[in-house]
């Protein structure tokens, strides 16, 4: 089926152009999970889908579902989508263009005349972005009802200090959903998860291709709020044994994590860390006082398991001999984990063999970024990703993604969708 993609392609311009403007925070663009950027974003797909005839419905944390009916109404959907939140000062595409790309697929479906076996759901999720909520994959875990019940009203925005449930109220949205651990989505319902996503790394900006497939995601292993505690002392009058230093206590263990970092590297495994936030508290410190409380965020990730466990068990030894050498005690939280995941082989082998009738040249590759796709992997739906080229790096105001590439990520969808929803 040949697609005239001249309307899905005005379309995702006009988008991207209404985002941008609807959520411009200089420099770049902020998307507040459950705040205004985000509900501006969610109101603008939802007007695109109601204006191209897509059934729109919301699930009560907010998640919004825009369904293009197929041939049988009673078969599981394809299911195509990403957030709408951004991190702050971000830019414009990372999640966004995952959601224009579904409504540019439905645009382009509907132009043709097109109907698929089974139902096209596009779905905007909810506040992906840790930046927001010290929790990960809000939306998508609630959808599956697996929010654990006290979250709501214990995790409070990083901007504003309030909880999740308060802000979720202001948006007319319903937090005793996620307390009750309803869910909004059926794991056996569902056909796919298809996202297409703008690539945040380097890679394909250097190999000089629009478009990758996506081989598997990194897993996971987020400590959002350590916090080593020692001894606020005197920084001229106490001797180095008496010091219960909460700064080198901090620092030694980030050394001993690149180290760790750089002997996995060697030996050939796959990882990336990075620690954040690292801050002593402003009310407390001062030039002259040896620090006794730090807070830094921690971020471990790895296409590999194993490497995920030695990390935590490296962490768990490196808090025994800060305390044991130190007196400086290290909480850590009890981490966030989410394992990696790889794609389904039957829609990467569609995908490549679409972006081979389009033309579109194209390359395989991992994605080092987390994503909603982790969520659905989980819960044991197949999973597929399409990255699209973007050469100014991601979680900054530099995002770089040529209409022409999203174009041509758009014509490789277009080209598997068959094959994806047979
Ligand atoms: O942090 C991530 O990987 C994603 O952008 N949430
Ligand atoms: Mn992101
Ligand atoms: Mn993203």
């Amino acid at each position: 089926m040949m697609h005239n993609t001249m309307a899905a392609e005005g379309l995702a311009a006009r988008l991207f152009t209404a985002l941008r403007a609807a959520s411009a925070d200089p420099p770049g663009v902020s998307r507040a999970s459950y705040g205004e950027g985000e509900a501006a974003a969610h109101a603008l797909a939802r007007d695109a889908a109601l204006a191209l005839g897509l059934e729109c419905r919301a699930d009560p944390a907010g998640n919004l579902f825009m369904t293009l009916p197929g041939a049988d109404r009673a078969l599981p959907p394809v299911i195509i989508g990403s957030h709408l939140d951004a991190v702050p000062h971000g830019g414009n595409y990372d999640g966004a263009a995952g959601v224009v790309m579904g409504l540019a697929a439905c645009a382009a479906l509907r132009g043709s005349g097109t109907t698929l076996p089974r139902d096209l759901t596009v779905m905007a999720v909810r506040a992906e972005e840790m930046c927001w909520f010290p929790a990960f994959y809000l939306g998508s875990r609630a959808a599956f009802g697996l929010i654990p019940p006290e979250l709501p009203d214990t995790v409070r925005r990083s901007d504003s200090n309030r909880t999740l449930a308060e802000h979720m109220v202001e948006q007319g949205l319903d937090p005793a959903f996620l307390r009750s651990g309803q869910a909004s989505l059926e794991p056996g319902r569902i056909h796919c998860f298809i996202e297409p996503h703008i690539e945040q790394g380097p890679q394909r900006a250097e190999a000089g291709l629009p478009v990758a497939v996506v081989t598997g995601i990194r897993g996971s292993l987020r400590h959002p709020r350590c916090l080593p505690s020692g001894a606020w002392g005197h920084a001229g009058a106490e001797p180095r044994a008496g010091r219960r230093d909460a700064v080198l206590a901090g620092v030694e263990l980030a050394t001993a994590l690149e180290e760790f970092w750089l002997a996995e590297e060697a030996a050939g495994r796959d990882l990336v860390l990075t620690l954040g936030e690292f801050h002593t508290p402003t009310t407390m410190h001062g030039p002259t006082k040896i620090p006794g409380e730090l807070r830094f965020s921690l971020d471990i990730r790895s296409e590999d398991k194993a490497v995920l466990d030695a990390a935590a068990a490296l962490l768990a030894s490196r808090a025994e001999s800060m305390a044991a050498r130190r007196g400086v005690a290290l909480d850590y939280g009890a981490g966030m984990r989410v394992e990696p995941l790889k794609m389904a082989p039957r829609l990467r082998a569609a995908l490549l063999a679409g972006a081979t009738k389009a033309g579109v040249p194209h390359m395989e590759m991992a994605s080092g970024a987390g994503h909603d796709a982790l969520i659905f992997g989980q819960q044991g739906v197949d999973c597929a990703m399409l990255f699209i080229r973007n050469t100014g790096g991601s979680h900054n105001p530099h995002e770089a993604m040529e209409l022409a590439d999203f174009n041509a990520a758009l014509a490789v969808l277009l080209a598997a969708l068959p094959e994806i929803a047979g």
